[in-house]
Parts: C-alpha cells; structure tokens; sequence
C-alpha cells in the first residue's frame, strides 16, 4: 500500500457545493468530524471562561465580582455546556467520525445524511440553549442536572434550556447507530472483529450505551417539560408526585453517560500508546471486551448517585457493590496500558505525555471514586467541593487529557500539517501544573466541609480556594498556548507525510489529509492492528 495519494485530498474535492455550504451540507465524514471539532471547541472555550470567572468570585469570602444569583446561572451553563456540548459529544463524534471509518477501511459512514443531521441537530440544541440564556426568565439557575422540584418551579428559563438538551439527545443517538452499523457492515475485506484497532472497540462499545441509555433521558426531559407547560404532577409532590422519580430517570441515562465520556477517551490513548513505545498493545481481546464489559454493567449503578436521596439499605448496599465491581475493568484497562509500556522503547513526544497524565489524572479519578461509591464515605462528601475535585478530576483530568492527546495525535492526519513539538510539550507541563493547582486543594476543601454550589464560604476555606483560583489562571495559560499552536499550525506547519509517527493502524496507510473516498483502492486487512518489533 502506498502512503502518499496522488489523489487531491478532501479539503481540495468539490462537492455539490463551495463555500461555507460545502461544509454545512457535506456528507463527508471527514467534514462532519471537522465541523463538530470547531463548534464543541468553540463552546468549550465559552464555558472555560465561566470556569474562571466562578474562580474569580471565588477568590475571596463575600461578593468579589458576581451575585449570587449570576454564580448559580454560571455554574448551571457552564456544567450544561461542559456536559452536553463538549465532553459527551467529544471525541466520538469530533474525533470518530474523522478517524473510525479510515480505521476500519472504510470510504464513509453507514449513513452519510443521518450523520449530517446529527450534526444539525447539535447545533440546533446549541442554539436553543443560547437562546434560553437572553429569553424568557434568563438563564437556568438549577446546575445541569435539572433537579425537580426546584427546575419546575424556578422562573427561569428552564423549558427551553432543556429542550435544547432533548436535541442533543437525538443528535448522540442517531450518531451511536450510525457508528454501531458502519462498524458491523463496512469493515474493509479481512478486518475481522479481533483486528479492529480498539479506538474502534471503544466507539462501539460507546455506540450502544448512545443508543440505549439516551432515549431515558430524552424522555424524561420531555416529561419535565410536561410538567413545567401543563403542572402535570409526574414529580412536583405537591400534586401527588414524586421527586425521587426524576433523580432515578435521570442517572439511570447519566450514569452510563459518564462512559460515553470515558470509553471513546480510554480508545483513544490505546492508540497512542504502542505507536510510541513501538510495542504491540498488552492485552488486546481484555482491553476489547473490558469496553464492553464497562458498557453493560454501567447501567446497574446509577444509584450511587442518590445514597443520600431515600431509598432502601438493601438496594444502597446492592447499588454500592456493583459500583465497586465497575471499577474492575478499568484497572484492567490501566493495567494493560502500564503493561504495555513496559519495556517499550518509548518516545516522549507530546501526544504520549498527554497520555501518560490522563492515565496518572484518571487514576485520581477513579480511586476518589471508590470514596464516593462506598456507603460510609458517600455519606461524608456528598454535595461537598470533593465531588467537584473527583469529577473534574475524572472528565477533565480523564476525558479532556485524553482528548488532547488524540488531538496532536491525529492533528497531521486531519490537516496536514505539524504542530510544533516544543511548544507542545510546553503548553502541556503548564497544563498539568495548572489542573492540579486548581483541582487539588478541592479534595481538602471537600474534607473540610465546603459545599458545592455556593458563591460564598466561610473564611475558614480560604487558602484552599485562593490556590485554586492562582490554579485557574496557570491551566488557561496552558489551554492558550496549547489552542495558539494547533490553530497557528493549520496555516504555517510544516507539511505532514502520511505516516509521520510509523503508526501501524489503516489511518496512516493513505495520505495526510486523505482523498475524498479516504483510499484510493480498497485496503485488504491481513494482520492485527497493532504490528511493531518482534511481534510483527
Ligand atoms: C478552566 C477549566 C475549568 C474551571 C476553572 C472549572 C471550574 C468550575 C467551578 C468553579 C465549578 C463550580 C463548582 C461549584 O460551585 O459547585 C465547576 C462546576 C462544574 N464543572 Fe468545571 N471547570 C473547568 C473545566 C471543566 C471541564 C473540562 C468540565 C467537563 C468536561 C467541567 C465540568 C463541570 C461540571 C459538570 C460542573 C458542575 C456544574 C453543576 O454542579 O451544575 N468543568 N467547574
Ligand atoms: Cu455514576
């Protein structure tokens, strides 16, 4: 097979049509991928500034640059945006569909056009929530998890906030068949299912978990919505309902959703991770089916989420088990990696620190995790800054790590170009220095007492929250240089070759960025994905 095409690449084919259109209206995967990179970018950006705004205030006790009433809108958008518009859309949607259907061997999708439309309606829940922000009652004041009865009474502009969520829960499902399907039906001529490369186990693991857990949370939300327009009484106990009802509903989606973040992410790195220790991965078929395994048995722990809502000892005691028993095929995951690494011939380069740090941060995750997840300790950090410091630790330090990782990994596939490796590495020491200024003291703060959601605290909390406020300002810096060189770099890199890492997976068998129909004849798969050294 060749690696460089004397074919044009993509960005150079026409379409039906030029200009702006030739993107919005593409049914190119590659496009697709693009222009969700750009916009969940652009929102990210949006709620990282909220993020350091909610630092600001939270610089010192007392008022220091909002009311209380603006903190609670901030930290409701930027968990929603956060939430729905970037980490779970992220990497499959972003990264996926650029990179899945070139791994498996593939000219496209299974269907092009549900993929566009996927696409128009995340842009189209986007907007709504925009929209939300400056109508009716202003923005939403309940945290991104919309809990009732506060979110049906509250006059703000809940309805259509949540309504835009309902949009993107169409928009992850129909991506989760379309990916699920291309996965079955288009693998190239001898790709049998123990070669696909495991970012592709892991988008399909992810792909089930979208089709099956999001319709909940869709239809909850429609239920919400019922009762916000009509006082229907599904949850208000006022008029007979039952609250515990929606927090049941609700994590019984987002528990599972937590792996849509996570296992697209933990694919990723699987990627990286034999490409630059140039070893075959440890593990193949236990890291396949760990995938799976995190899939199912992520819908039986959602109530770990309510120990303290009301409910039974018996079912804490159940739900507080299988917790502990999902922790299982994670390890093994980080087994696996560190297996992997070990003896390697490793190469330091950005794309493997990113990595590295993610294993190391999703580690904190995880572990804290187990604090949660046992009844006793539950009890004693639930609804306190130690959950904040878990969960960020987990998303941010776990998914986002991973995420920029895949991002220099496949920024020369994508564009074409290099990025510049010491400004990389740069902006990467800067921010893992940053993330842990700002995300550790939270873990003392929660111990300590200090309630999440509150725009104020006792001056007793202040040192902790001072040097997670400096902690904000050192991981934008990093953020900055690190956007400042992949952006510069699209228009003044240096030209990518088609394999610039020696990577071993079909992406890096066709040229940088690829032709239209991704290959210009159809590759034929005679081995694993992963042949490096000795075991080739
Ligand atoms: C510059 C980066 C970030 C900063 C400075 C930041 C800061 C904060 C702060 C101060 C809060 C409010 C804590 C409270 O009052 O309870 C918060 C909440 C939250 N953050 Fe971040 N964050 C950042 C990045 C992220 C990322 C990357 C994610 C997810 C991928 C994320 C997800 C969330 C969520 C889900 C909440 C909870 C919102 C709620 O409770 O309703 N954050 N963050
Ligand atoms: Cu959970």
């Amino acid at each position: 097979m060749t690696t460089e095409s004397s074919e044009k690449s993509f960005y150079e084919t026409p379409g039906r049509h030029t200009g702006i259109l030739s993107w919005i209206l593409s049914t190119d995967h590659k496009r697709i991928g693009i222009l969700y990179l750009t916009s969940m970018f652009s929102f990210f950006f949006v709620a990282v500034i909220l993020g350091v705004l909610m630092r600001l205030e939270l610089i010192a006790p007392g008022r220091t640059i909002m009311s209380a009433t603006t903190y609670n809108a901030a930290f409701t958008v930027h968990g929603v945006i956060m939430i729905f518009l970037f980490i779970i859309p992220g990497i499959p949607a972003g990264l996926g569909n650029f990179i899945m259907p070139l791994q498996i061997g593939a000219r496209d999708v299974a269907f092009p056009r549900i993929n566009l439309m996927s696409w128009w309606f995340y842009i189209s829940g986007a907007i709504v929530i925009i929209v939300s922000l400056f109508t009716g009652g202003g923005a939403p004041d309940t945290g991104w998890t919309f809990y009732v009865p506060y979110s049906i009474r509250t006059g703000t502009n809940v309805t259509l906030a949540v309504f835009g969520v309902f949009l993107l829960g169409i928009s992850s499902t129909l991506t989760g068949i379309n990916f699920v399907t291309t996965i079955h039906r288009l693998r190239a001529p001898g790709m049998k299912w123990f070669r696909l490369p495991l970012f592709v186990w892991s988008l399909y693991a992810t792909g089930w978990v979208q089709i099956l857990a999001t319709p909940v949370l869709a239809l909850t939300l429609l239920l919400l919505i019922a009762e916000r327009l009509y006082g229907l009484g599904f949850f208000d106990p006022s008029k007979g309902g039952d609250p515990l009802m929606f927090e049941h509903l609700f994590w019984i989606y987002s528990h599972p959703a937590v792996y849509i973040m996570i296992l697209p992410a933990m694919g990723a790195v699987t990627e990286i991770i034999p490409v630059f220790a140039r070893r075959t991965i440890f593990g193949y078929k236990a890291i396949a089916f760990s995938s799976l395994a995190i899939a199912s048995a992520g819908y039986l722990v959602w109530g770990h989420h309510m120990f303290t809502s009301g409910m039974s000892d018996t079912a804490r005691m159940v739900f507080s088990f299988l917790t502990f028993i999902v922790a299982i095929p994670s390890g093994i995951k980080v087994f696996n990696w560190v297996a992997s690494l070990y003896k390697g011939s490793i190469e330091l380069v950005s794309p493997l620190l990113f990595t590295i740090s993610f294993i190391f941060l999703f580690s904190i995750g995880g572990l804290t995790g187990l604090i949660n997840g046992a009844l006793a300790t539950n009890v004693f950090v639930h609804g306190t800054y130690f959950i904040v410091a878990h969960f960020h630790y987990t998303m941010f330090g776990g998914t986002a790590f991973a995420f920029f990782a895949a991002l220099h990994f496949w920024f020369p596939k994508i564009t074409g170009r290099m990025y510049r490796e010491a400004l990389a590495i740069k902006a990467w020491i800067i921010l893992f220095i940053g993330f842990n200024v700002l995300y550790f003291p939270m873990f003392i703060l929660g111990f300590e007492g200090m309630p999440r959601r509150y725009y104020d605290y006792l001056p007793r909390f202040q040192t902790e929250q001072f040097i997670s406020t400096v902690g904000s300002w050192i991981l934008a810096t990093g953020l900055a240089i690190m956007f400042y060189n992949l952006i510069s770099s699209i228009f003044t890199g240096e030209k990518a070759p088609g394999n610039p890492w020696g990577g071993s997976t079909l992406e890096w068998t066709t040229s940088s960025p690829p032709p239209h129909e991704n290959f210009e004849e159809q590759p034929v798969v005679t081995g694993g994905p992963y042949r490096f050294g000795k075991g080739k």
